[in-house]
């Protein structure tokens, strides 16, 4: 191999790692001269061969051009790192003069502004709030609410149950009745709301949704106390005075006598009026006091459960109450300026 071969091997390799512009490229340029059949490895090998009198000067001129190969790669391979390192960071560059993304504050879930508002109703009727918990019992879910084992009012309330230990997800707020019950003694006024759960999942019903209980025991309570009260609700609720309220005669195992209560209601979605039920209600069945360990014979009571979905569905006209569960901010951010506080 003459000198001025070696010249042409050394420029050509040295120009084809100059170029290599990926980690690739540069091993590919290097295993063309260096690789186990390179151009500069296989001539080594054959040095060997080569007259006594060659073979020192090739065999050192090929060594220098293995080192000055191996150091271009090095110096290439540095270059490219440090290019990669520079394109990162400057894709994750943060600009601190681009102006900020929003000041918009958040604000309420819906859900949120109307348990707000029925607080703060029933605050005013004298009926102080009160929460239990979302994993309950099967007594205080449906036993100490007269269902007892096999009462087929178990089966409309299937609902999700624990794996361990013999807990549920509370299918309605009326286990806050026992709870309460249990610890005070009459004359009693308190409302609860919260999570409650159900196999249920269509357009107007989720498997999450919300509650508020109501709760009055007292010497004197009466069916006609329970429909005034829950009248004079309605109307401050909806803001109208005319709203037409009914009371059907409905059964709960835990009230006696027991009613659904409607309200004769027009959302944009109608072309009329309809009759919409809202919850239930009805005298505490004297079980339920004497579960709780209070008198029957000295007191009654009354109580109902209402649907705070439903509410707010027929309040802001929403036919869909899974909207309340997407997340969608073009949803969710018009109900900030309704005029509730
Ligand atoms: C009850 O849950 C009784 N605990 C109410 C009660 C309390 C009666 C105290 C008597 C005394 P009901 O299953 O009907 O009743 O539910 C009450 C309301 O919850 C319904 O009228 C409806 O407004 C709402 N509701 C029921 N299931 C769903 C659901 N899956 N999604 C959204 N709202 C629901």
């Amino acid at each position: 191999m003459s000198d001025k071969d070696l010249m042409l091997l050394e420029e050509r390799a040295l120009s084809e790692i100059g170029v290599a512009s990926t980690f690739a490229a540069l091993d590919n340029a290097k295993a063309l001269y260096l690789g186990k059949d390179g151009l500069v490895t296989v001539p080594l090998r054959l040095v060997k061969n080569f007259p006594p009198e060659e073979r020192r000067s090739v065999a050192y001129s090929l060594n220098v051009l293995r080192a000055k190969i191996e150091c271009a790669v090095r110096e290439r391979r540095r270059f490219l790192e440090e290019k990669q390192v520079s394109k990162r960071l400057l894709s994750e560059a943060i600009d601190c003069t681009l102006p900020a993304r929003g000041d918009d504050p958040g604000g309420y879930h819906p859900i949120s502004i109307v348990m707000r508002r029925l607080r703060s109703l029933w605050h005013s009727a004298g009926f102080h709030c009160i929460s239990g918990p979302e994993i309950e019992d099967e007594w205080h879910n449906f036993t100490a609410l007269n269902t007892p084992e096999y009462h087929p009012a178990r089966s409309m309330h299937d609902t999700f149950y624990l794996s361990e230990g013999g807990g549920l997800l509370r299918t309605h707020t009326s286990p806050l009745q026992i709870r309460y019950l249990l610890k005070h003694c009459p004359p009693v006024r308190v409302i609860g709301m919260g999570r409650v759960y159900r196999v249920d999942q269509d357009a107007t019903h989720s498997p999450m949704f919300h509650q508020i209980e109501g709760i009055c025991v007292n010497n004197d309570t009466n069916f006609s106390q329970l429909k005034g009260i829950l009248k004079l609700f309605i109307h401050k609720f909806f803001d109208d005075d005319f709203l037409d309220v009914r009371f059907r005669p409905s059964f709960f195992p835990f009230t006696e006598p027991s009613a659904e209560i409607d309200i004769f209601f027009k959302t944009a979605q109608m072309s009329q009026p309809q009759w919409l039920e809202l919850g239930g209600c009805g005298l505490i069945n004297p079980n339920v006091l004497s579960m709780c360990n209070i008198d029957p014979d000295k007191y009654r009571g009354f109580a109902f459960g209402l649907g705070i979905e439903r509410l707010a569905m027929l309040f802001y006209g929403i036919d869909d109450l899974r909207l309340f569960y997407q997340n969608d901010l073009r949803f969710l951010s018009q109900f900030n300026f309704s005029g509730f506080k």
